[in-house]
C-alpha cells in the first residue's frame, strides 16, 4: 500500500505548489499603487497650503510619483514571490522523486512458503531444515533454519507425516525459478519424505503478490532411502 501513499503524496505536493504559484499570479500588482495614491493624496490636501487648484494639482503629481513607486516595488515583490513558487514547487517534484528512487531501491519482499510432508510411514522429521530459493542470476534467499520462519505457533510440531506447514521468509525481491532443500540428518528418524514445495513472492511496498511457484519433490531425503540415499534436493529450472 505504500505505493498509494507514495501517489497521494505526489498529487498533493503539485496540488500546493500549483494553489501558490495562482495565489501569487493572483495578486493585483497595482491595488497597493491605488491606496497609496488615496492615502497620499489625502494627507497632502490636509496640510496643503495656497488654493484649491493649485493644491489638487501639486498634491496629484506628488501622489502619482509616490504611486508610481510603490507600484514598482511591489512588482518586485510579486516576481520574488513567483519565483520562490516555482522553487518550491520545482523543489518538491524533485524530493518526491528521489524519494521514489529510495523505495525502489530499498524494496524488501515476504517470501510465503509452504510445505508438504508426504503422508507415508516415517516422513516427518525432526532434522534441522535448510531451504534455499533461487533466481536466474544465481542470487538466493536463505533460510538456514526453515522452522524459525515459521508462520504458525511454536507449539506445533514442523515437518510431521501428511502435515502442511507455512513458512514467512524475508529478503531483497528476487524472481524464483529454482530450489534447493537439505536438511542435517538430526533428531530421530531424520529421514523426511517431502512432497512438494509452493512459494509466493509478495512486495512489502506494493503488496503485490506473485504467481505461486510449485516444486513438485516426492521423494525421500534420507541417507537410508532408495535411490537418491541423499539428505538434499534441487529442483526448478531457470
Ligand atoms: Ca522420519
Amino acid at each position: 500500500m505504500a505505493a498509494n501513499k507514495f501517489v497521494a503524496m505526489f498529487m498533493m505536493c503539485m496540488i500546493v505548489a500549483a494553489a501558490m504559484n495562482l495565489v501569487v499570479e493572483a495578486g493585483d500588482p497595482n491595488g497597493a499603487g491605488t491606496e497609496v495614491y488615496k492615502k497620499c493624496f489625502a494627507d497632502c490636501q490636509n496640510s496643503c497650503q495656497g488654493g484649491e487648484t493649485h493644491c489638487e494639482m501639486s498634491c496629484d503629481e506628488k501622489c502619482d510619483e509616490e504611486e508610481t513607486r510603490e507600484s514598482r516595488n511591489s512588482e518586485k515583490a510579486r516576481k520574488s514571490l513567483i519565483g520562490m513558487a516555482k522553487g518550491t514547487y520545482i523543489l518538491s517534484i524533485l524530493i518526491v522523486f528521489f524519494f521514489s528512487l529510495a523505495i525502489v531501491a530499498h524494496s524488501s519482499c515476504t517470501y510465503n512458503v509452504k510445505l508438504k510432508t508426504g503422508n507415508v510411514e516415517r516422513a516427518g522429521t525432526d532434522a534441522r531444515i535448510l531451504l534455499r530459493l533461487y533466481d536466474k542470476n544465481g542470487n538466493s534467499i536463505d533460510a538456514p533454519s526453515l522452522r524459525r520462519y515459521r508462520d504458525g505457533p511454536d507449539s506445533r510440531d514442523y515437518f510431521e507425516k501428511g502435515q502442511l506447514d507455512k513458512f514467512k521468509i524475508p529478503g531483497r525481491c528476487l524472481k524464483i525459478c529454482k530450489m534447493e532443500l537439505s536438511h542435517n540428518n538430526g533428531g530421530d528418524h531424520p529421514g523426511w519424505y517431502v512432497d512438494y514445495l509452493e512459494v509466493t513472492v509478495v512486495n512489502d511496498q506494493t503488496g503485490k503478490s506473485s504467481a505461486v511457484k510449485r516444486f513438485n519433490i516426492k521423494r525421500w531425503l534420507a541417507k537410508d532411502a532408495p535411490p537418491y540415499y541423499s539428505t538434499s534436493v534441487v529442483k526448478g529450472k531457470c
